[in-house]
């Protein structure tokens, strides 16, 4: 099948996607890029942001070009029609993070009261710390009594009538001085997204400016606020990840075992199954049907989740979820939410993969709907790990095609993690910085876009950056490609300039460190903090940076503001539906270097991009008095 995948080298970079979209046509299957294909010309007005359709007078557009109309029925020009749309993206992101969060505190408050059998407190050191953080008072007490209490204050914070968030007391003070000035300190988690809201139906903010400090403001409700939570409950709940060596791409299916796929975002399922594929009797079952045993792999974010605290294979990431069931092999796929496509129902209906959804926020068509709550969660996944193993003997083996060998990786970079591989505290990676061995850091985080050839913009970018010296975290889909692509091992280093190669050399550890799921992009805003902490300065003025090369979602806007927001220069590989705004987008990408200190930059080309971040580190270093070079 080789030969015939060529044509399939513009869709991705990946060799297990490209024999898997030749199993596609093969087998006449449809894929997210026929679809978008399908899909093209996409509709221009909405590309830049210049279509409405927030009220029954509309739905409205505005003319790019000045001929037709300029402003919708109501009198919205196009400058609050873009700013009301992003705005609107940023709430529905921040609304996903933060839920996902407060589902995690919900199971803490369960476990507390006895009530969530089959979990428990992992890292009560991490609780104890946390609580601390809200004011709970943990002398004398047992963890579950203080749990019990943590998840009070943590739910209070969605709700609070306070002037700002509990966790913003991680943010440098200068930081906040600037949010203050600016009006934008986040108040209560659910209170921003509900006023992004609010303020974007017919009638109410009609100030694009106004509209886009909103906008920041609701995204630092997530960043801050709902997508911290979700990840240091999970820690409290699952353990604090550590440095841990695992397998990636479509090769970690096994063709001898029963493969259980999880996908979407909230630990609180995969863990339990993660469990339940372990046990036992369940696992003599797989024998007595003919396997060698139970093969549990992840797919995006909750696979990133297992990948970091228990060295769980991936799969793939977020364009690979169609791809894997055609292997064949896939005895089930239980999916929680977020990023999981409603087509996956019908593509396993072509194979005997069961699609099994678990959350009662996300139903999806060709899915068997089996509800999971913290109370039955242990039996449930159990249950279901079950009734995968007997799905095995469904297989058909003619039809198995797993055309790949898995690559090594490594994952588990928590803060905590580095802080702990630096020999406790960030000193030596200042140290580090001072002495341009390391020239700066950039996190590369988000999905994939079948805009973009798949894991192009993530690995190119990557691979850039460790050349000149600049230290990698990654997140989410982007820290799967980069897996894929080898670049997670301590050998990799080779292909880091000489002095991130001596600093990871000494350490042991990759040049390009994963650092988690989606959510867990706050550990790195945790890391900015605390180094500029350490040195009494502003994240603003260290030599960091974002990027989101192949970012599609919703939630992706969210983090690119409250990124930017709390001080990083990030690059975006697709363009934000803005461009039919001229205010919208200067301020994007200049007037907000004022406002915060950092803005945005538009480069779907990663070798670009990387000389945009490049540049970007060496005058932050410049700023800092540190020796800086011309790029
Ligand atoms: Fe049209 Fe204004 Fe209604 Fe939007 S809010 S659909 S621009 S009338
Ligand atoms: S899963 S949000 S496609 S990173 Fe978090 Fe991947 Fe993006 Fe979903």
């Amino acid at each position: 099948m080789s030969d015939k995948t060529k044509k399939f080298e513009k869709y991705t970079i990946t060799r297990d996607g490209q024999l898997m979209l030749g199993k596609a046509e093969q087998e006449q299957i449809e894929t997210v890029w026929d679809r978008f294909e399908d899909q093209l010309p996409q509709c221009g007005y909405c590309e830049m942001g210049l279509s409405c359709r927030n009220c029954a007078m509309g739905p409205c557009r505005v003319d790019p070009f000045g001929e037709g109309p300029q402003k919708g029925v109501c009198g919205a020009d196009a400058d609050i029609i873009v700013a009301r749309n992003f705005g609107r993206m940023i709430a529905a992101g921040a609304a996903s993070h933060s839920d996902h969060g407060r589902d995690l505190v919900e199971v803490l408050e369960k476990v507390s009261q006895g009530k969530a059998p089959g979990y428990k407190i992992n890292d009560s050191e991490k609780l104890m710390r946390v609580a601390a953080e809200y004011g709970v008072a943990t002398e004398g007490k047992d963890a579950l009594t203080v749990a019990g209490e943590l998840s009070y204050a943590m739910q209070e914070d969605y709700g609070t009538r306070k002037k700002g968030i509990q966790l913003i007391s991680r943010v440098p003070p200068k930081r906040l001085k600037v949010w203050e000035k600016l009006g934008i300190i986040p108040r209560g988690i659910d209170r921003e997204t509900s006023e992004m809201m609010h303020r974007t139906h017919m009638g109410v903010d009609n100030d694009w400016l106004n509209l886009l400090l909103q906008g920041m403001r609701n995204a630092l409700s997530d960043g801050w606020g709902g997508s911290l939570i979700a990840t240091e409950v999970s820690d409290i709940l699952f353990g604090t990840p550590k440095p841990v060596s695992s397998t990636v791409n479509i090769g970690v299916l096994k063709e001898d075992h029963v493969n259980i796929l999880v996908h979407g975002h909230n630990p609180v399922v995969s863990e339990m199954i993660c469990r339940a594929a372990e046990d036992n009797e369940l696992v003599r079952l797989a024998r007595e049907k003919g396997a060698k045993g139970i093969n549990l792999a992840g797919l995006c974010c909750t696979g990133n989740e297992l990948l970091m605290r228990h060295g769980v294979p991936m799969a793939g990431n977020h364009l690979m979820t169609e791809l894997v069931l055609m292997t064949g092999a896939v005895e089930m796929i239980l999916v929680d939410y977020q990023c999981i496509m409603p087509s996956l129902g019908h593509v396993a209906k072509c194979f005997h993969t069961r699609m099994i959804s678990t959350s009662d926020k996300a139903k999806f068509p060709g899915m068997d709907h089996r509800e999971f709550h913290p109370e039955n969660a242990a039996q449930l996944a159990r249950e279901l790990v079950k009734e995968a193993v007997e799905n095995f003997t469904n297989r058909n083996p003619d039809r198995v095609y797993i055309p790949v060998d898995p690559v090594q990786c490594m994952a588990g970079f928590s803060v905590e993690a580095i802080l702990g591989a630096l020999g406790g505290s960030p000193a030596p990676l200042i140290d580090a910085l001072k002495a341009g061995k390391i020239r700066g850091a950039a996190g590369i985080v988000g999905c994939n876009n079948p805009k973009i050839r798949q894991d192009y913009g993530h690995v190119t970018l990557a691979k850039r950056l460790i050349e000149n010296d600049i230290l990698v975290l990654d997140t989410g889909c982007a820290s799967v490609a980069t897996a894929k692509a080898g670049l997670k091992v301590p050998e990799a280093i080779r292909l880091a300039g000489p002095g991130l190669k001596e600093v990871c050399g000494a350490l042991g550890i990759p040049p390009v460190l994963h650092v988690g799921s989606c959510v867990d992009n706050v550990r790195i805003m945790v890391l900015a903090a605390a180094l500029a902490n350490t040195l009494g300065t502003d994240i603003s003025d260290l030599p960091l940076a974002g990027a989101a090369p192949e970012w599609y979602s919703e939630k992706a806007v969210s983090i690119g503001v409250y990124v930017v927001a709390s001080g990083i220069f990030t690059v975006l590989g697709p363009t934000p539906p803005i461009t039919g705004s001229a205010k919208v987008v200067n301020m994007a990408t200049a007037g907000l270097n004022d406002a915060v200190g950092a803005c945005f930059a538009v480069e779907p080309d990663p070798e670009k991009a990387a000389v945009l971040i490049r540049r970007h580190i060496e005058k932050k270093r410049k700023g800092l008095g540190l020796s800086s070079i011309e790029v």
